[in-house]
């Protein structure tokens, strides 16, 4: 079946007691047992909730993967995720991933005996001198928030199995729409449903994709047992979001492709990273694992001045953090997604004070550019 058609159906079967089309929100915490040990499967809501598992079960088909679970934020998703590792054992972390993933295995998972690396894993050889005796994960976004660099997920899934180690893949910027990591023989998918997945800017959530039994009953476990779930209302949103899912990315990718171009072509512009871009290093490859680029693009002004009178003289686009809704949002990732980015690293990767970033949404693209336009100059 096609995308949209699972997008549309997959745990969006009537519901059993009304036939109600629209799951509904079963916003209760609890379930009457008839007697002990005796009920219909529900227990109690942080275990078992009807819109969460018909989310879980969305989503888990649109990454085509046999299990799903919905978390609270994306960053407790991902923590959740890093429950397959114990202490003692090394993970490779992609040297340019969301702010906050770094911040996690920097300042939270360390003290908790996770060690890690960072490596540039869009550069195989550079990824393979990574690997220590204890390395059982390696975590990556492609492409990545704010440089856009594309990993090859095959490359790395066949290297890191090679070497007995998991791949965890962030698949938040390009939504199982564009890009299907499970596909690629990566071993788990984690997204921010905050972003395209709700795609309206009014729902934080997480979400893990796997298909390892063994290892989905252990995520499971760790759900119920630590308790990052998703509401049932964000469940609804998000259960909401993924039907118009494929036409959202669709026009998020047409616009990100114009705005890119525009932003290649001013004069006042210094670099753009946008993996459609045929002077994008990469752009073969993310031509060959992704079905399209996406809506975002990050640019180079020059300075923190220049930075700043286009962060703030925008008026169609929003300044703020976040990304993936329909609105176009605009940020400064140096102060804002990556501030948690020691500065050495920020400038080694491209996330200069220079450097803007733009979520760039679905509305009539000619408003974006003009506006971008006017705030450019
Ligand atoms: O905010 P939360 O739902 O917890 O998701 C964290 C997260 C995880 N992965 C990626 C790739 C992300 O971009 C994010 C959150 N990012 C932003 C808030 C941002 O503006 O980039």
């Amino acid at each position: 079946m096609g995308f949209s058609t699972v997008a549309i159906h997959a745990g969006n079967e009537p519901d059993p007691t009304t036939g109600a089309v629209a799951v509904p929100i079963y916003q209760t915490s609890t379930y009457a047992q008839e007697g002990l040990g005796k009920h219909k499967g529900f227990e109690y809501a942080r275990t078992q909730n009807p819109t969460r598992a018909a989310l879980e079960r969305n989503i888990a088909a649109l990454e085509s993967a046999k299990f799903g679970f919905a978390f609270a934020s994306g960053m407790s998703a991902i923590d959740t995720s890093l429950k397959l590792v114990k202490a003692g054992d090394h993970v490779i972390l992609g040297d340019n991933t969301y702010g906050g993933t770094f911040r996690l295995f920097n300042r939270i998972l360390r003290d908790y005996g996770i060690e890690f690396d960072l490596a540039d894993t869009s550069d195989i050889v550079n990824l393979e001198r990574a690997f220590k005796p204890n390395t059982k994960m390696v975590f990556v976004e492609t492409p990545t928030n704010p440089i856009m660099t594309i990993t090859d997920l095959k490359a790395v899934s066949d290297l890191a199995h090679a070497n007995g180690a998991k791949v965890v893949c962030d698949n938040t910027f390009m939504s199982p729409y564009f890009q299907r990591p499970i596909e690629h023989g990566v071993d788990i998918v984690v997204h921010s449903t905050t972003k395209y997945l709700n795609g309206h800017s009014d729902s934080v959530g997480g979400f893990v994709a796997l298909n390892d039994e063994k290892d989905a009953e252990w995520i499971g476990f760790v759900q119920n047992g630590i308790g990052a779930i998703l509401s049932p209302f964000d469940s609804f949103l998000v259960l909401r979001g993924t039907k118009t899912l494929a036409i959202r990315m669709d026009a998020h990718d047409r616009n990100g492709r114009v705005v890119a171009n525009f932003l290649a072509e001013h004069p006042r512009v210094q670099k753009v990273y946008y993996p459609g871009l045929t002077s994008h290093p990469q752009h073969e490859l993310a031509k060959r694992q992704q079905g399209g680029f996406g809506g975002m693009v990050s640019f180079e002004t020059g300075s923190l001045e220049n930075a700043r009178k286009v962060l703030e003289g925008v008026r169609v686009c929003t300044l703020g953090e976040s990304l993936g809704g329909v609105e176009s949002l605009i940020s400064h990732p140096a102060t804002m997604t990556h501030a948690s980015v020691p500065e050495e690293t920020r400038n080694k990767l491209g996330i200069t004070d220079g450097l803007v970033r733009i979520s760039v949404g679905i509305e009539d693209v000619e408003d974006i550019i003009a506006d971008i336009d006017q705030a450019l100059s």
